[in-house]
């Protein structure tokens, strides 16, 4: 479906409590939102990337540039993305475009992409934090509220001593680690002091591009390795599979360039007997509602990243996402991505709007 407007907007959102990462800390959550609109529908998308390029090469103000200059334009001249990477941003339009097609349908995301549940499994996801207290009343918080399991943020010299504090306090909590590649190959025997805490798994200790580096890794660590950053498509996914680098798969839309390939990955996965779960990006209720509709594909063995609303932020753009008791989150029924930005919320958010022309 051809759009006949794209519109462009940066939002910026207060988080609810700094986010520290080994990649850095943030206290305001930033993204491009994509509007796409064609016969009286608009559609919605996400861009996962944040203020800085951290996380990984993508940034907001590159994405808004590739977005305003070359992706939208080529969508609104009906031809496909001239564009090699920046994969965030393509994501971003991609779901537009798709909301967009398939509300004029009346389909919703999840059905399109043959979800077989209704509510999905929650995770958390804690930052570091200098006081071990604090991470204890954190994983102490989510857990008494149901979530499924509870990931700590870990890097050199902020690990060990925080994962045994946890430990000890929630004996039979399921819970996990992620590094967001802080370690080196060198680290391996620090990392195996990690398999007495029984982990569910250790997500992207290594570079993102050291894919024999974590095959070896996973010989001589007991915990289970899941990849993150690594997995920039369905060829990297198989590839890791296949070298035995990871035997779990974190899946995020954005950091593979779109539904499409996600609906591959899943697939290939699944086929091959390998736990996967979606991961998320402190996404508002925009991007946060197509993690819900992927988490609820049959190949999503595990609870995903997919927090509430208010984990993050006092007040999302959407209705917020809410957690039930028992740790789980609905499924958006409505047509396309089955959420709409509130408009007085949304324009409260926007620092930025620009309409892409042909
Ligand atoms: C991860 N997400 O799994 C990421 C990392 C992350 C929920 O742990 C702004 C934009 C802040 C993107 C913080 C979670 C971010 C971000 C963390 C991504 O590795
Ligand atoms: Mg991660």
């Amino acid at each position: 479906m051809r759009p006949e407007r794209i519109e462009l907007r940066l939002v910026r959102m207060p988080l609810r409590r700094p986010f520290r990462t080994s990649f850095g800390s943030q206290d305001v959550k930033e993204a491009i939102l994509v509007r796409a609109q064609a016969g009286g529908i608009e559609g919605w998308g996400e861009c996962a990337a944040g203020r800085r390029p951290l996380y990984s090469g993508e940034w907001n103000a590159g994405a808004w540039i590739v977005l305003r200059d070359e992706l939208a334009p080529a969508a609104l001249r009906g031809e496909p993305s001239p564009v090699k990477g920046h994969p965030m941003a393509a994501t971003a339009l991609e779901v537009a475009l798709l909301d967009l097609r398939l509300r004029a349908e009346g389909v919703s995301l999840a059905s399109h992409l043959g979800a077989v549940r209704d509510t999905v499994a929650c995770g958390a996801s804690l930052g570091i934090e200098d006081d071990p207290d604090e991470l204890l009343a954190e994983a102490a918080l989510f857990l008494e509220r149901g979530y499924h399991r509870v990931k700590l943020k870990i890097e050199p010299g902020n690990d060990l001593e925080a994962v045994r504090a946890v430990r000890t306090a929630f004996p039979d909590a399921p819970l996990s680690v992620d590094a967001n590649a802080a370690y080196r190959p060198a680290d391996a025997e620090h990392l195996a002091e990690l398999d007495a805490f029984g982990l569910e798994y250790v997500e992207q200790p290594l570079p993102a591009d050291h894919l024999l580096g974590h095959a070896d890794l996973a010989e001589r660590i007991g915990t289970p390795i899941c990849l993150d950053e690594t997995l920039t498509s369905a060829a990297a996914t198989a590839e890791a599979i296949r070298l035995e680098a990871c035997s779990i798969v974190n899946l995020k839309v954005g950091r593979v360039g779109g539904i499409e390939e996600s609906v591959r990955i899943h697939d290939l996965v699944r086929e091959a007997g390998v736990d996967l779960w979606c991961g998320g990006m402190l996404e508002t209720g925009i991007g946060r509602a197509v993690n819900v509709a992927l988490a609820a594909m049959p190949g999503m063995t595990l609870p995903g990243d997919t927090s509430a609303s208010d984990r993050y932020f006092a007040e999302d753009i959407t209705e917020p996402f809410m957690v039930t008791a028992d740790g789980m989150m609905r499924v958006p029924e409505g047509p396309g991505i089955g959420v709409t930005p509130i408009p007085a919320l949304l324009e409260r958010a926007t620092v930025e709007r620009t309409e892409v022309g042909p």
